[in-house]
């Protein structure tokens, strides 16, 4: 094993940035970790938490945090674009700072923004959640912000889904068009310290009941993050479904299905970085002629010999 992933596996917390620093920018050393630690990895549960801005998804994560740690876990936070990447971060390094010191030795924050990485915010995501698991975190948690390509290659990565809902913004209606209820494991509504929280509860509840499962069956939780309810029932849940993973092999089958996903986004982004340059190189051929299909031929037979 390398120098640098043992000192990282003793918990050498600069280290362990420095490494997912380099994994999530593809940096050949990077690789090079991501591959020891990926030898490691498959013992960790991941959940993705997903909802609109502002449902609540940090704060309940930091909820979750503190039962986690008080269970002696480690626990890696992993936040997608994120409204304000370095204030989000430190929110939430403050908020856990307030409640315990020590407490911080056990979690690791992270936050990727989609701005200037050009689409390769699902295969940063995937990539550190391999990592962290290698590293011998336990729950890994990964804050979405429930919309498009992103959010659908990373979700289907993970073990249990989490969604947020939350009184006050039509998640009511949401809910009860069809197919809003394929996706979570967990419903929660947040902010049920507000009123029409139940209106929300039930609206999806009803989702849920008029929908045939097959094995899990959605749960739906009322939560207040702000006020620390409802935190404890939903760590249960969590425990539940990972229960239900176990006894299924489900669990397995999700690593597997991650690192499938993980593996095509590297390909995929090293791909796209070789079509860049082999359209940069040639550009003066694109411009000098207009002879789409001579143009496009001799592009093809440059790629091949650049990819194959
Ligand atoms: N009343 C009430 N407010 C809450 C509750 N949970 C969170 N909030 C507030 O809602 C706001 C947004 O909370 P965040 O945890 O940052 O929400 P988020 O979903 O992570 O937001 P983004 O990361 O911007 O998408 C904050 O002002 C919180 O204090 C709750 O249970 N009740
Ligand atoms: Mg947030």
């Amino acid at each position: 094993m390398s120098e640098i992933v043992k000192r990282a596996l003793e918990g050498d917390e600069l280290v362990t940035s420095k490494i997912l620093t380099k994994i999530e920018y593809m940096t050949p050393d990077g690789l090079e970790y991501l591959d020891e630690l990926s030898a490691r990895a498959g013992k960790a549960h991941t959940i993705g938490i997903t909802g609109i801005p502002g449902a609540g998804k940090s704060s309940l994560i930091s909820g979750l945090i503190s039962q986690y740690s008080k269970r002696g876990l480690k626990v890696g936070v992993i936040m997608i674009d994120p409204s304000s990447p370095i204030s989000s971060g430190s929110f939430m390094g403050n908020r856990i700072r307030m409640q315990d010191k020590t407490m911080l030795k056990n979690v690791f924050i992270r936050s990727i923004a989609s701005r200037g990485h050009l689409g390769g915010v699902s295969s940063e995501a995937i990539m550190l959640i391999e990592a962290m698991d290698g590293l011998g975190y336990d729950k890994i948690l990964v804050e979405t912000v429930g919309a498009g390509q992103t959010d659908t290659e990373i979700m289907s990565s993970v073990h249990t889904i989490i969604v947020t809902s939350v009184p006050g913004t039509g998640d009511e209606i949401q809910a009860l068009k069809a197919g809003i209820m394929e996706i979570g494991d967990i419903y929660i509504v947040n902010k049920a310290d507000l009123p029409d929280a139940n209106v929300v509860y039930d609206a999806i509840k009803f989702s849920i009941d008029s929908a045939e499962w097959k094995d899990w069956i959605p749960k739906v939780i009322k939560v207040s993050a702000l006020k620390g309810l409802g935190i404890e029932e939903l760590v249960n849940e969590i425990e539940t479904h990972l229960e239900y993973l176990r006894n299924t092999g489900k669990f397995e089958d999700k690593v597997k299905e991650r690192r499938r996903e993980m593996i095509e986004l590297i390909i995929r982004k090293w791909a796209n970085d070789k079509i860049s340059k082999v359209i940069k190189e040639n550009s003066s051929l694109i411009y000098e002629k207009n002879e789409l299909r001579k143009t496009l031929d001799a592009l093809f037979s440059k790629f091949k010999n650049n990819i194959c």
